[in-house]
């Protein structure tokens, strides 16, 4: 064992490889100093002080938020950028029409140029980490390298760090190697700014059959937490294709009934439904004995196991969720979650030290200092917080966190559940006839959208399995997979479809949302235990009126019905906009999609132009 020199601390690291790895890295992006990363509390404190005294992080008042930090990124950094992530593989075709490719050699000429001396003035941290629990047959090590402190503090929260996990990598074990950089090198004496980035050139650059990743250009979120979208979805779906495991965006829920039965089941959903808030749902106190508690809230790692079940773990240790709109009501327990030993980006403060955002209370607090650190004046029509405003908490600290969450088994999956908004056409709940629909059904997925960023508003977004942005290779492949996944295991996990944003004639949601989720839920989990009643409807099973339990919940049986309607014409259209999504990977796409909608198209015509459960 040499311990590594030219770093502030010190600590054995065998591995060969990796210590080349590092020090070739440092020879090319010429950082002052070296440090690698020992996962203690006292590093992340020293590293939260440091980012104090460089104006990047604002401590938050002891008391209202203890332990924790607000900070404003760069206006030009404030979410991932799809059209900056590259899936780098040999060819252009293991890509897909999805991704952005550019071949590899070429794109590693490009960043070699913008790595040269990109870290001159500032320390490079080597960040051993885990995503999932140490130990598990589940997880996947990483090493990111950052000159980032706000990185590696977040990481901190986010996964699994330190000197453990060099000893868990052994002398050599295999590792994903994930470099991340701002891009915004400091000539010798020259002050630092708030949010270093790079304002113009951002690259987020995956090269799935190294499992390897560079990051350039940007601070923020998916893109500088390189274990998270980059490693724990882009790399890891490429990983689990050749391995024949299942790398999904979905939140991972146990639900327990009166009788202390426990199901877990695995949701995904696109952004702006509401995920991190199902994945947290606290069940109406009507809805007796029933209880939720959280596993994950993001991304699900899932493989079978020798009894031919399935077995999921939450890969990450954190929540990095969406701040606005959380609030008492709509997700209590996040709210408890992020009460202390928080790190807040781009939300606003207020005057006595404390965070708030849009949707947080009805009124706004007086002297918010906004997410670009300016007095905030309400009557400006902007918002205080940012749209993509977030916290990074620990899981451990969520009221609902699940007794099993660190298992290194994981824990076992009995449903999927996948759903995006839909102010028509879908209904609220039903179940795909067999694992061959589910997958034509979570592949066909799509999302209104609820920001002009992806053009017009309230358009209906194509998001399979919601992996579009996140799958590491070409998506027709990835259909290809999951329908050779289920041919694989002997008793497949059921396939759920849900819409909680169908919207009546007036233009309100028909649903309540929230909570009252959970009487969907109930019906899914006893349908998966053989002891729910369904009818079969020309999509799938759904449930009767009364299969669904209201208690509690003054909802008509015309309500219901209305939720729950097959209008012909609008699956026309829909079944249309599938067809469209297939043109567009034609030469992969599972010939059975084929055969699916054709058989979906003529269910349709042989059932009444409007169909109702009510009429069964
Ligand atoms: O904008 C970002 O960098 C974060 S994106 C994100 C963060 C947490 C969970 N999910 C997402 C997402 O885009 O799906
Ligand atoms: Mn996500």
């Amino acid at each position: 064992m040499v311990a590594i020199k030219n770093h502030t601390s010190t600590y054995p690291v065998g591995h060969a490889e990796l210590k080349k790895w590092v020090q070739q890295i440092a020879a090319q992006c010429q950082p002052e100093h070296v440090h690698w990363c020992d996962g203690t509390k006292k590093e992340y404190d020293e590293l939260c002080n440091k980012l104090v005294e460089k104006g990047t992080f604002i401590r938050l008042h002891e008391e209202k938020r203890p332990n924790s930090f607000a900070c404003f990124s760069d206006p030009s950094d404030v979410a991932r950028v799809e059209d900056r992530t590259f899936i780098c593989s040999r060819t252009k075709d293991d890509a897909g029409p999805t991704n952005n490719w550019v071949d590899p050699r070429e794109m590693k000429q490009t960043l070699s140029k913008l790595l040269e001396g990109c870290m001159k003035g500032r320390t490079m941290y080597v960040i051993p980490f885990c995503m999932g629990p140490l130990g598990s047959d589940i997880s996947q090590i990483g090493i990111e390298i950052t000159d980032s402190e706000y990185v590696v503090v977040n990481m901190h929260l986010m996964t699994r760090v330190g000197q453990k996990v060099i000893h868990q990598l052994g002398n050599e074990g295999e590792y994903v190697k994930a470099l991340h950089t701002l891009g915004a090198p400091l000539a010798s004496g020259q002050n630092d700014v708030k949010w270093p980035c790079n304002p113009t050139t951002k690259y987020i650059v995956h090269y799935p059959e190294e499992r390897s990743i560079v990051s350039y250009g940007s601070g923020y979120g998916g893109n500088a937490l390189l274990g998270k979208k980059c490693f724990a979805l882009r790399i890891a779906s490429a990983m689990a294709q050749e391995e024949g495991w299942l790398a999904e965006h979905m939140l991972i829920l146990g639900v327990e009934s009166p009788d202390h039965e426990k199901t877990y089941i695995a949701a995904a959903f696109p952004s702006a439904c509401g995920k991190t808030n199902f994945a947290m749902l606290i069940p109406p106190k009507e809805i007796e004995g029933w209880k939720v508690t959280t596993v994950g809230d993001d991304i699900a790692w899932i493989k079978p196991g020798k009894d031919g079940q399935l077995y999921a773990i939450n890969p990450e240790a954190g929540y990095f969720g969406v701040a606005p709109g959380t609030n008492v009501k709509s997700n209590p327990n996040a709210m408890k979650t992020i009460a202390k030993n928080t790190i807040f980006t781009n939300v606003a403060v207020t005057e006595d030290g404390d965070v708030w955002w849009e949707g947080m209370s009805k009124e706004i607090p007086k002297n918010l200092t906004d997410w670009r650190g300016q007095k905030y004046d309400p009557a400006s029509g902007k918002p205080a917080a940012h749209p993509n405003a977030r916290f990074t908490a620990p899981a451990s600290q969520c009221p609902s966190i699940d007794s099993d969450w660190e298992n290194p088994h994981g824990v076992p999956v009995s449903a999927f559940i996948f759903g995006g908004r839909r102010s028509n056409t879908i209904p609220l709940i039903y179940q795909a006839h067999n694992w061959n629909f589910g997958v034509y059904l979570a592949a066909t997925m799509g999302s209104e959208t609820t920001a002009a960023a992806f053009g017009e508003l309230g358009k209906v977004r194509r998001d399979p399995f919601a992996m579009l942005p996140f799958c590491g290779y070409h998506m027709g492949e990835y259909f290809n997979h999951w329908l050779q996944f289920g041919r694989d295991i002997p008793n497949p996990p059921r396939i759920f479809g849900v819409n909680w944003f169908r919207k009546d004639e007036k233009g309100n949601f028909a649903w309540p949302g929230f909570g009252d989720n959970m009487r969907v839920l109930k019906w899914v989990v006893q349908k998966v235990r053989g002891k729910s009643n369904a009818v079969e409807s020309p999509i799938g099973w759904m449930p009767h009126y009364e299969d669904i339990d209201w208690t509690g919940l003054n909802f008509s049986r015309h309500q219901f019905d209305q939720l729950m309607l097959i209008d012909r014409e609008e699956w026309k259209a829909e079944l249309l906009a599938h067809a469209e999504l297939f043109g567009r990977m034609y030469d992969k796409l599972p010939k059975e999609f084929l055969f699916m909608r054709e058989l979906l198209l003529s269910s349709l015509w042989r059932s009444p132009e409007k169909w109702s459960v009510e009429q069964e």
